[in-house]
């Protein structure tokens, strides 16, 4: 019997030779439950043909995207609105809807031979690249802003091994330093400037007309660095031209108040908001969020702070589901347009919960009472609670 500390191959504790163990464990099991993860296949290989992949395009997956779109049973109730459904990002492997975009992108840059990749991020484009990375076997650097990223999104970069640099000035500094760098140095750049993180990102429109069977009235996303709005934009148009879909969703982008350069039409020096994931003042893809917004006939507007967690903990609350402060935003912003008669009620909306509430629970437990300390026995349990 080998010890704990020498346990032996599996094979020599099975007193077999490998090619005989676990019939064909040698040469690879493969999940065959359709019901693994969502879906048997990760973003590449569900759409390889609507991607820039070719044969030479390595492998990578981590069974991101196919994520559920889920019906609203109380909200849309509430609104009076005919029907909602929450895109629900935050299951993909990372946490994040980052992961659609990241896996083609790390794809490509393997493709072209680079084993140095790089990005400036408010939290979560570093954690999903921190990821491929990793499971790619090349270097990961990451640049975020001093003290702005939350904590669980830090804590995913470092435990993916990468090298995570702070730098004051903001997000917009990072990327700016970040660019120039990339610019100068064999290293591959991985934000959304990247045309192939827009590429992958698109798949997200794609499921929500493949799972609708059309594309919805209004498809409402947070808008950041506006690589997403973009991706979504060119997802709809793409099968729309191919006749998967009749018609185009109005595109609706929800900026936080203290953060809103699309919606002034300046950048912002200092971006504040609660929502640390869309804390950006110069946003990269600025361009592709306008034209999405005045080519689909959208809009995109900023909620406060106040409204950004109210709906984060009424989404929390009466759907059980749980995002990050920034994906509330544009529930929010659905609120005050079904509220002022902007979105009719017999609309379909589709509204993109691009984060877990896990990455950034800080902001949101603020503004929840606290669990109630207790010393006694269920008779005391009892009172308190009032039963
Ligand atoms: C949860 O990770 O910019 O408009 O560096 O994490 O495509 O930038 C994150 C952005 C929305 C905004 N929701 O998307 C980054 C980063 C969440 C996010 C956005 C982000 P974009």
């Amino acid at each position: 019997m080998p010890s704990i500390s020498n346990p032996g191959t599996f094979a020599e504790r099975t007193q077999k030779s490998p090619r005989e163990v676990g019939g064909g464990f040698v040469g690879g099991l493969r999940a065959r439950d359709p019901f693994n993860g969502g879906g048997l296949m990760g973003v590449i290989a569900r759409y390889r043909e609507h991607l820039p992949i070719g044969p030479n395009t390595p492998e990578v997956d981590l069974h991101e995207g196919s994520t559920p779109l889920v019906e609203s049973r109380n909200i849309a109730r509430a609104l009076g609105l005919k029907q909602l459904f929450f895109k629900y990002e935050g299951v993909n492997p990372t946490g994040s809807f980052k992961d659609r975009g990241m896996v083609v992108a790390v794809a490509k840059a393997l493709e072209a031979g680079h084993r140095v990749l790089m990005c400036a991020s408010t939290g979560n484009t570093s954690a999903s690249m921190a990821a491929y990375a990793a499971r790619t076997g090349v270097r990961a650097i990451v640049v975020v802003p001093s003290g702005e990223i939350a904590l669980n999104k830090l804590s995913q970069a470092l435990m993916y091994g990468a090298k995570v640099v702070a730098i004051k000035g903001g997000f917009d500094k990072a990327l700016e330093t970040v660019r120039e760098l990339c610019h100068r140095y064999p290293v591959a750049l991985m934000n959304s400037i990247n045309p192939h993180r827009i590429e992958g990102q698109k798949t997200a429109a794609y499921e929500v007309i493949d799972t609708l069977g059309e594309a919805p009235d209004y498809l409402l996303l947070p808008v950041g660095n506006a690589g997403n709005i973009t991706a979504y934009w060119k997802g709809f148009r793409e099968y729309h031209a191919a006749g998967r879909s009749t018609r185009l969703p109005r595109m609706v982008g929800a900026q936080a108040d203290g953060a809103a350069p699309i919606v002034t039409g300046q950048p912002v020096a200092n971006p504040r908001t609660v929502a640390s994931a869309i804390r950006i003042g110069n946003p990269a893809s600025w361009e592709g969020a306008t034209s999405a917004r005045d080519e689909s006939g959208g809009a995109i507007e900023a909620v406060t702070d106040t409204e950004i967690i109210s709906a984060q903990i009424r989404l929390a609350g009466s759907e059980g589901l749980f995002c990050e402060p920034a994906s509330a935003a544009p529930l929010a912003l659905l609120f005050r347009l079904v509220q002022s008669g902007r979105i009719e009620k017999e609309a379909t909306a589709v509204v993109v919960l691009t984060g877990s509430g896990l990455k950034d629970p800080d902001a949101a437990l603020k503004n929840v009472e606290p669990p109630i300390e207790l010393e006694g026995d269920a008779r005391t349990l009892a009172k308190v609670l009032k039963l």
